[in-house]
């Protein structure tokens, strides 16, 4: 199939996965990463650990009124429940879009700085995500990192290299009919401010978008999923929520075409209420663009329904990850009242987190 096949259901799903008043939850932890989100509870990172866990998450009733899609990774989507029921089934039966997180991994970037990474699994692409849409995936996503540092990163070759690596990856999945969630991760590490980070933000996402034009990735069939314009993790300065959100409003008005139609946060290492209140700001704000501005959460949807889920738990988990949806659900409206959901305060940012 060609791209031109799918584009009348790729520009529907995307407008489905960017509704108004509806987001994303990220569950593609790969093997590593959710090995350590289930040792902070103490349990074992086994397939059957693994299952349970994340077949709570997709039972969990009334989740499809505020949750559009769920990112997967690659064993869970060819996973049964328990019950011998399909967790692509699950979603399915909950209104929630099933996706796919289709990059394999973070690698060295030669010629690049220390910390400098690129995103791989570009090989055989287009023919992996074929199989995925047959497994009932419908859309996809890949992550590129790039931090900021005292000694120039990112250079120029990092922006570069992530940018076109997000675009070939982005017209590879739309060939095989997935929507791309296009990921330009800016770490929170570092000790800079919010104008240096807004710089370099706007800079990367417009490279973005250049080598979307030149791979002729079709925009109304694809979303934006960046991090917030915050100030590093390190700062001295100190800004408060408006701020935060005026900024990062600011920065996707200067580098994400209108023709996107939707821009799903990523928590980065927020809070769970502090990913909430930026999102509200930034809805409460009259903006130039169309884009719906929405949430494609990890930790900040998780991490409260982890802590009471505790291996075993399961009302007590669905209960706080259904809070948590609600809470960025009413944010993504502008109808967030601070403090009307349960969240845990803990602090999600893990400096030098190496994925
Ligand atoms: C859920 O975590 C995702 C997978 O990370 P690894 O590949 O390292 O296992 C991650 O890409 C996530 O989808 C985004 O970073 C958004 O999650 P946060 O926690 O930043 O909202």
């Amino acid at each position: 199939m060609t791209l031109n096949y799918y584009k009348e259901e790729l520009k529907n799903t995307a407008a489905s996965l960017a509704k108004a008043g509806k987001g994303i939850l990220a569950v593609d932890e790969s093997t590593k990463t959710i090995g350590k989100r289930l040792a902070s509870i103490n349990v074992e990172n086994t397939e059957e650990n693994r299952k349970a866990y994340r077949g709570l998450l997709f039972t969990t009733k009334g989740l499809g009124e505020y949750i559009s899609g769920a990112i997967l990774f690659e064993e869970t989507l060819f996973q049964n429940h328990t019950d011998g029921e399909s967790m692509v089934k699950k979603l399915e039966k909950l209104g929630v879009i099933p996706g796919i997180k289709v990059d394999k991994g973070l690698r060295p970037l030669s010629g690049g700085n220390d910390v400098e990474t690129f995103c791989s699994g570009l090989d055989g692409l287009v023919e992996r995500a074929s199989d995925y849409y047959s497994q009932g995936a419908r859309f996809a996503k890949w992550r590129a990192v790039l931090q900021i540092t005292e000694d120039g990163c990112p250079s120029k070759l990092s922006i570069k290299e992530n940018a076109w690596g997000l675009a070939r990856y982005a017209r590879s999945v739309q060939e095989s009919g997935l929507v791309p969630i296009i990921e330009p991760e800016i770490l929170m590490d570092g000790s800079h401010g919010i104008n240096k980070t807004a710089a370099i933000q706007e800079e990367v996402i417009k490279e973005v978008y250049m080598a979307c034009q030149l791979n002729g990735v079709y925009l109304e069939g694809s979303l934006l999923k960046p991090s917030m314009t915050v100030q590093g993790a390190d700062s001295k300065e100190q800004n408060d929520p408006q701020k935060i959100a005026e900024m990062t409003i600011r920065t996707m008005e200067r580098s994400v075409p209108a023709s996107v139609p939707g821009i799903v946060f990523l928590s980065g290492g927020l809070g769970e209420e502090a990913a909430s209140i930026y999102l509200n700001l930034m809805n409460k704000q009259i903006r130039k663009a169309n884009w719906n501005v929405g949430f494609s959460y990890g930790r900040a949807l998780q991490h409260s329904c982890l802590k009471e889920w505790n291996g075993n738990n399961d009302s007590a988990g669905q209960k706080a990850l259904l809070a948590r949806a609600q809470a960025n659900s009413e944010a993504s409206k502008g109808c967030y009242i601070a403090g009307s959901q349960p969240s845990s305060d803990e602090a999600l940012f893990v400096a030098g987190y190496k994925y």
